[in-house]
């Protein structure tokens, strides 16, 4: 890994982190496998966690932030700070392989600015949600679609990378789980160059899940709604 600050990187991965001792030291460990022999930087965001997240995450050598307001303010500080020309946003739990992260490089790689995994295109599928999800993300991918012309086929997953240049155009503000929607929406609503690449979600490793369904589902319809303005 690059560890001198001065020199950057070409690809950085931001995870955002809450109680995730479990999973965080493979979750590393995975990214530099994968990384290995490229330019890179690992930055965590974490949330406050009373567990040995952070200590894992230094061991680990990953760059450490500490952010207390919510998974999307987080992830915000992170792809902020982070200072590869490809940036990726990937979860700690497990869920996100790391061997797909070619295919989210590759995208900006080749002229795309956003390249968001689904999980709902052929290739794609998920281990890690209980049907009730499934229909509300059916739900909000098609209320998004609808009310901003675009033809997403998922919404709410955390595994996209960004052209880092791209980034700064979308001015993100959600602190909480509707930061992947909002990116949806503003990347479409700033003309980026999107696509989507398939990804097979897997189950959480250990721990329990932040994410509650009907809350953080009301804050989803919020962003969207929100956002509905010019
Ligand atoms: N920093 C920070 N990270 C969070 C917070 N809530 C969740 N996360 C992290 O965000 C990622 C996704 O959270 P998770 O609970 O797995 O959500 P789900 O996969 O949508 O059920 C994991 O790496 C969590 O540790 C938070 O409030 N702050
Ligand atoms: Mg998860």
């Amino acid at each position: 890994m690059d560890s001198k600050r001065e020199k950057r990187p070409h690809i950085s991965v931001v995870i955002p982190t809450l109680n995730e001792a479990a999973n965080v030291g493979m979750a590393l460990s995975g990214v530099r496998r994968q990384l290995s022999g490229q330019s890179y930087e690992i930055i965590v965001v974490d949330g406050g966690s009373y567990d040995a997240t952070v200590a894992i995450a230094k061991r680990q050598g990953a760059i450490l932030l500490s952010e207390g307001g919510g998974k999307g303010a987080a992830l915000i500080k992170g792809l902020m700070a982070a200072r590869g020309d490809v940036i990726i946003s990937m979860d700690a739990d497990l869920s996100h392989r790391p061997d797909e992260m070619r295919l989210l490089v590759d995208g900006i790689e080749i002229g795309y600015d956003l390249c968001m995994g689904s999980r709902f295109i052929a290739g794609g599928g998920t281990d890690d949600m209980p049907l009730i999800r499934v229909i509300g993300n059916r739900f909000f991918v098609w209320l998004v679609n609808a009310l901003f012309g675009s033809n997403y086929s998922d919404l709410c997953y955390g595994y996209r990378s960004f052209r880092r240049s791209a980034l700064r155009r979308l001015k993100l503000e959600q602190r909480g789980f509707g930061i992947e929607t909002e990116i949806s929406i503003k990347a479409i609503k700033a003309g980026l160059r999107v696509m989507e690449v398939p990804s097979r979600e897997k189950a959480r490793n250990a721990g329990e899940a932040k994410l509650r369904t009907f809350n953080d589902g009301y804050v989803i319809l919020k962003t969207i709604i929100v956002n509905m303005g010019a």
